[in-house]
């Protein structure tokens, strides 16, 4: 049995890290476990420009401090009114690394997303240009669509579509949680990638109503029967360069989640590459972990890979039942579990 596993140094390619004493109190948690990370925009207001990128850039590197070797790759949030000429000055600049498409209401912070994709026209035609990626929150917004059916029905609808008519435009469907996606992205002839949380690997939406409702287990898109949680481990686990590790670790003060109306989004940053690797061990697929975890994302971004290593070393971690006081108290990932795995840097 293998007890410790060294790896290249992995990368996050979906992150959420806030902004102000959140930002402060999970960055580090990112940063300790991956050398890059591609940065969600959806703050209040989205980060729509280049200066907003950059100076949000910098509030990143100001909470992490001096002597962090961490690079935050920042993203435009892409709204009905998206201009080409910015976002591809900002991409020239090294400031925007890629664009995200989010379907206006489709998930938080998402309320000045697009409407109708067809409004992204010259955006999209850029992008292709350009060879900068489009990142897609791939679910339909339509009321009248199940909301278990919303990321199999975009697949159908929006995506398939959107690849026909721009056949060289870099994307990645961001979070995926479906067979369908799954199959698409797997099987597509076409430039596109997937990212993978660790919740959508381990566990399905059985978690939601263990015994009583259970906010903490409430992500966008919503977790989806074990048929769908197998396949995504599949996809995972397969060694297919077009699926890699993006956390999506999504934190809300604890108080957020357990209301009335709680926010969706599960923090998984504390223990992310520990929740992943139980994954790869229970499949018998350690040797596949570097590919998903430090390889195919830098390559499908064009990025050269990380210097150094990670170490990981079996053992029994208990995950605490909280992370933080007062406006940044959150409940991690698998509160109160025993993983596996421990992360020894
Ligand atoms: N999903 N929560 C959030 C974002 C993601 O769709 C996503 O990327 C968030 O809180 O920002 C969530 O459940
Ligand atoms: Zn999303
Ligand atoms: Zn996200």
């Amino acid at each position: 049995m293998t007890d410790r596993l060294t790896i290249r140094r992995p990368d996050d390619w979906h992150v959420h890290l806030r902004d102000g004493a959140m930002l402060q109190a999970v960055a580090g948690h990112t940063a300790r476990q991956f050398g890059r990370a591609i940065v969600m925009p959806n703050l209040t207001p989205p980060v729509t420009s280049v200066a907003a990128a950059e100076a949000y850039r910098g509030r990143i590197m100001a909470a992490l401090g001096e002597g962090v070797d961490f690079t935050p790759l920042m993203t435009c949030y892409l709204t009905d009114d998206a201009d080409p000429a910015e976002i591809a000055a900002g991409h020239a600049a090294g400031v925007f690394t890629a664009c995200k498409l989010y379907p206006a209401h489709a998930t938080t912070n998402s309320a000045h997303g697009v409407t109708d994709i067809r409004r992204l026209t010259g955006v999209l035609e850029t992008l292709q240009r350009i060879g900068m990626p489009l990142l897609i929150h791939g679910e339909v917004t339509d009321k009248a669509i199940d909301i278990f059916d919303r990321e199999a029905v975009f697949v159908e609808r929006v995506l398939t579509p959107l690849t026909r008519d721009y056949p060289g435009l870099r994307i990645v469907l961001e979070h995926i949680t479906t067979a369908e996606a799954a199959a698409f992205v797997a099987e597509a002839d076409h430039p596109i990638a997937a990212t993978i949380t660790p919740q959508h690997l381990l566990i399905n939406r059985n978690a939601i109503f263990d015994g009583g409702l259970r906010p903490h287990a409430y992500c966008l898109p919503v977790l989806k029967r074990e048929t769908h949680r197998l396949a995504v481990r599949r996809a995972a686990v397969s060694g297919s360069p077009r699926f890699f590790l993006g956390t999506d670790s999504a934190p809300h003060v604890v108080g957020a989640k357990e209301s009335g109306c709680g926010c969706a989004g599960i923090f998984n940053a504390p223990f992310a590459l520990e929740a992943y690797l139980r994954v790869f061990d229970e499949e018998g697929a350690l040797d596949r972990f570097e590919g998903f975890a430090s390889e195919h994302g830098a390559r499908f971004y064009g990025r050269p890979l990380n210097e150094g290593t990670v170490t990981l070393v079996r053992d029994a971690v208990a995950v605490p039942d909280r992370i933080g006081t007062g406006e940044t108290a959150v409940v991690p990932f698998m509160a109160g579990e025993t993983i596996g795995w421990r992360f020894d840097g």
